[in-house]
């Protein structure tokens, strides 16, 4: 009777580690939060809400290149940084950040107050971000 009990427990046990390994799977690998975002940088995101991959800026930037950085990989879009970010966080020391939708700070643009967070989609500049400036 007692060794009927032990073995319960060892599975249950077992049963519990099961459960735990499959929710460390199934947690996103390369999850980004705007708590990423370090001070004195303004950062852009892959997906809303400080998800997706991120990129940060210390300074101005005529023209994205490269990846973002923890991309979580989506064939639709990829993860290049230029006309893909869909959130913003102005973590700069002391400035606003405009961002603009072409290169060389052309075309329309966004404001981002510094220590505010926005998602693009939400004020009509989703995924066209191509250059900011601090100002
Ligand atoms: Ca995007």
């Amino acid at each position: 009777m007692k060794m009927k009990h032990k073995s319960v427990r060892l599975t249950l046990a077992t049963f519990t580690a099961v459960i735990v390994s499959m929710l460390m799977l199934s947690a996103p690998a390369s999850a980004t939060s705007y708590g990423d975002c370090t001070l004195g940088n303004v950062c852009l995101y892959k997906d809303t809400g400080g998800g997706g991959g991120i990129k940060l800026y210390g300074g101005h930037e005529d023209q994205y290149t490269g990846n973002f950085l923890n991309c979580t990989w989506n064939p639709a879009v990829g993860c290049a940084v230029d006309n893909n970010a869909s959130s913003v966080y102005n973590h700069g020391s002391s400035s606003n950040v405009m961002l603009y939708s072409s290169a060389s700070y052309g075309g329309s643009n966004f404001s981002a107050t510094r220590g505010w967070a926005y998602n693009l989609s939400a004020v009509g500049f989703n995924d066209v971000a191509t250059s900011h400036k601090w100002y």
